[in-house]
């Protein structure tokens, strides 16, 4: 039995986009447009991130199956560790009956003992759009409203978008961090890693190339981390998905330093992906140091609440 798993649920309305979010962080893009409205519900098991098997609950929104799972005794929400909450920031129409089904579901998990951590996304803030009046005077409605709830837990507001992926995993991410409060001290770590490698810029991602903690002294490292680390952990996932051998290490030089691509493999089946950025070309530093921070994550990801 696979005990300790991580227990997230998405709920909202229909139409706020939950499972749209999924497809997208599996990139299954191709899928999101053949979406029917979710029903009941779907558990999905064969998620990982930061190492960490998770189970995603995809409730869907439609009416009947929000007043069905605030009447089932808790059976939906047992153990969850932590809910995204969906809002469509483009339907203001429905702001009020979203926060009356998200204050329902607080109520209902109170009265039944549980108290999961929570994060609201206000989704469907677009690129193309979310710096407009229109959005942004949204945004504003609907934090108002939830202001106004009684304040019984803390909130985390993230705006995202399927058209904005690397948005998206900052939110799951961070949800998992609030989930895990031992993985801040991943950064803590990727910190470390980064002074005495001497480098300019350390990043980590996992295999659903979510970027799980990066470091950098300046801008610049970091943006060169940060193009090249998901294209290269992709690379490396669709490798493997065809049967490929991936490159075991990738080395590239630049005009003012070297950037190396390493995937690591963590208790022996997880796999992540370090990037780094470097001054002089030093990957034996590097690999000397490499056991040690792959056990350092290692040791975080094994605590799981
Ligand atoms: N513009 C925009 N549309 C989105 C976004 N995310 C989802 N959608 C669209 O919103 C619609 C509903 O998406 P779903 O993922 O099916 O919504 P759901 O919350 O799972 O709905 P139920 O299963 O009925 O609860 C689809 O047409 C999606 O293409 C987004 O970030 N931006
Ligand atoms: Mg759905």
């Amino acid at each position: 039995m696979s005990e300790n798993i991580l227990k997230i649920i998405m709920m909202g309305l229909d139409n706020s986009g939950k499972t749209s979010i999924i497809y997208t962080l599996e990139q299954r893009f191709a899928s999101i447009y053949a979406l029917k409205p979710t029903v009941s519900f779907t558990v999905r098991e064969d998620f990982k991130i930061l190492g960490i098997p998770v189970k995603i609950w995809d409730l869907g929104g439609q009416k009947q199956y929000r007043d069905e799972y605030l009447s089932k005794k808790g059976f939906i929400f047992g153990e969850t560790n932590l809910i995204f909450f969906v809002i469509d920031i483009q339907d203001p129409k429905r702001f009020s009956e979203a926060i009356d089904y998200f204050q329902r579901s607080i109520d209902f998990m109170q009265k039944i003992g549980l108290s999961p951590k929570i994060i609201v996304l206000l989704h469907k803030t677009d690129p193309e759009i979310k710096d407009t009046k229109k959005i942004r005077k949204n945004i504003e409605l609907v934090k108002t409203q939830f202001a106004q709830l009684p304040k019984t837990i803390e909130l985390d507001f993230y705006e995202t978008s399927i058209y904005d992926r690397e948005n998206l995993s900052k939110a799951f991410v961070a949800g998992i961090f609030k989930a895990l409060p031992k993985t801040a001290v991943l950064q803590e770590a990727l910190n470390e890693f980064m002074k005495n490698s001497d480098s300019l810029a350390v990043m980590l991602l996992d295999e659903n190339v979510l970027i799980l903690a990066e470091a950098s002294i300046d801008t610049t490292a970091r943006n060169i981390c940060s193009i090249s680390g998901p294209y290269f952990a992709n690379m490396t996932e669709k490798m493997i998905k065809y049967n490929l051998m991936p490159p075991s290490v990738l080395e590239a030089q630049m005009e003012d330093g070297w950037l190396f691509h390493k995937p690591i493999k963590i208790n022996g089946t997880s796999r992540f992906y370090l990037v780094f950025f470097t001054k002089e070309r030093s990957l034996d530093k590097i690999n000397k140091l490499l056991p040690s921070i792959t056990q350092e994550i290692s040791n975080l990801i094994k605590y799981v609440v």
